[in-house]
């Protein structure tokens, strides 16, 4: 629970907060890559808006993401906390629906920016707690939700339901298996629109976690894809990617109609790169490695996993045209908000991030110690460091620490450990510093409670949509989601 310190010093916040406050969105797409963008080199799918807005704004080759699956990635973000901090460390499942919720405890950036008066939503996929725990994005500084709570729930693109704030709603002529006639990012997008259209002449927050282009790859269009010589899941794949860049594109027209986009960050970024085996028929084809510069993807701890595509776009604030491989991560955008609002956290709350706002501006990126990253599934944590130009890999506590020179081996081909024993000491003082046990995430293993609620939380969810289920208390759209406005 919240104690009352915490509580009066977010009332403070708000009396502190300064008058002019720049707007605020955080883009984050689930799973598109570096290599998805043309402005990173693509060729065969088409992002011109993205590649547009890159340009206009600053772009990263080495911003990093909290960690590289959905949950922890966005909690990272969320709290300001690495995930040796986090109180998320890995895609943990409940029951019926939902994962491991953000606890009470825990400062949030949606709560700095409630309390700092700003408009908070968010839109796409929530993942950091049900409706009925203390995650829920009311009880975490979002005003309006709309999407999917669970991430489970988001591998269907054509679900019989979504929820507008906690309140189901009904997306006509969908099974919630395959295909239907209701394309969920349709009525997403919609519903982002309508709200910024609402709130966006007032200070406004918003996280916008698209779930394109995750799997399954499910789309009501191939668009100008549908004549190429690729199989469904290459035309469905490239179209996602396409719709996210129009989509994003639709969001900046609305920040100009509004008359706003001048005093609006983007920060755009996928949550963990592909989700592709380099060698698959998607990473093949689309040649999401750029040509192997990048090792590794989605789950793992090399630098396919943890670069993100990412840029910065605040016209005549975030200087047009830069490029910069100077590394940060999503753990940074809390105090960088905070920085930008002229706000701190309650006293005695830290994050693990620094503030970007300087570096954003052109200037050099902030000094720090180390970036450090863990990732909890089955089999036991993987967990990695980078400092200066070393980059160390654990791919299980059991086995030897691997070292990397990133400034002379981006692709991590050269394990270096043999040749630098002070720097496995190093990664080793590294890890102890960085990680905080935690009972619901120990290093070795998953526990048998994780591994029971996800058996059970997988059942329910093959079970409903073998149904069709739809909660019972669900309405129908609001009209204004229901047909284009
Ligand atoms: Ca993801």
């Amino acid at each position: 629970m919240k104690n009352a310190i915490l509580t009066v010093s977010l009332l403070l916040i708000a009396a502190t907060a300064s008058a002019k406050k720049p707007n605020f969105i955080f883009i984050l797409s689930d799973d598109v890559a570096q290599g998805d963008l043309g402005v990173y080199g693509q060729k065969l799918i088409k992002t011109p808006n993205l590649d547009r807005l890159a340009n206009e704004g600053t772009r990263y080759t080495q911003a990093y993401c909290g960690t590289t699956v959905c949950a922890p990635c966005r909690t990272s973000f969320y709290t300001g906390l690495h995930s040796g901090n986090s109180p998320v460390r890995g895609n943990y499942a409940m029951i019926p629906e939902g994962q491991y919720p953000i606890p009470d405890g825990i400062v949030t950036v949606g709560e700095i920016a409630k309390a700092a008066g700003y408009q908070t939503a968010t839109f796409g996929k929530w993942g950091m707690g049900f409706f009925d725990t203390e995650g829920a994005p009311k009880k975490q500084g979002m005003d309006h939700f709309f999407g999917y709570n669970c991430q489970r729930h988001a591998h269907s693109y054509f679900p019989t339901y979504l929820y507008n704030d906690s309140q189901p709603v009904t997306l006509p002529g969908n099974n919630g298996r395959d295909v239907g006639e209701t394309y969920a990012q349709e009525i997403i997008q919609r519903d982002m629109v309508h709200w910024l259209k609402q709130n966006g002449k007032n200070p406004f927050f918003m996280f916008y976690a698209f779930t394109i282009p995750h799997g399954r790859y499910e789309i009501d269009d191939f668009g100008i894809y549908a004549d190429k010589p690729w199989s469904d899941k290459q035309k469905a794949y490239a179209a996602m990617v396409t719709r996210l860049d129009s989509d994003v594109g639709e969001l900046v027209d609305t920040l100009k109609e509004l008359g706003v986009a001048e005093n609006t960050l983007i920060v755009f970024g996928g949550d963990n790169g592909s989700s592709f085996d380099p060698n698959s028929d998607i990473g093949k084809l689309f040649n999401q490695t750029m040509d192997g510069k990048l090792r590794g993807f989605k789950r793992g701890m090399y630098e396919g996993a943890l670069r993100q595509a990412s840029f910065a776009w605040w016209p005549g604030t975030v200087p047009a045209g830069r490029v910069t491989d100077e590394p940060w991560a999503y753990w940074d955008l809390m105090p960088t908000f905070l920085d930008m609002t002229g706000t701190t956290t309650p006293e005695g709350y830290r994050t693990d991030g620094h503030s970007l706002l300087d570096f954003l501006k052109g200037g050099p990126a902030p000094k720090r110690d180390y970036f450090y990253w863990e990732i909890h599934e089955g089999g036991g944590a993987k967990c990695a460091a980078r400092w200066d130009d070393w980059k160390a890999v654990s791919t299980h506590p059991d086995k030897p620490i691997e070292i990397y020179n990133l400034a002379k081996d981006p692709g991590e081909k050269n394990n270096l450990a043999n040749e630098h024993p002070e720097l496995i000491k190093h990664a080793k003082e590294i890890f102890d510093d960085a990680h905080t046990p935690n009972l619901d995430w120990p290093l070795d293993r998953r526990t048998e409670k994780q591994n029971k609620l996800s058996r059970e939380a997988w059942k329910i969810k093959r079970q409903r949509d073998q149904s069709g289920w739809v909660p019972p208390n669900a309405q129908a759209l609001p009209d204004y989601l229901a047909r284009p406005q």
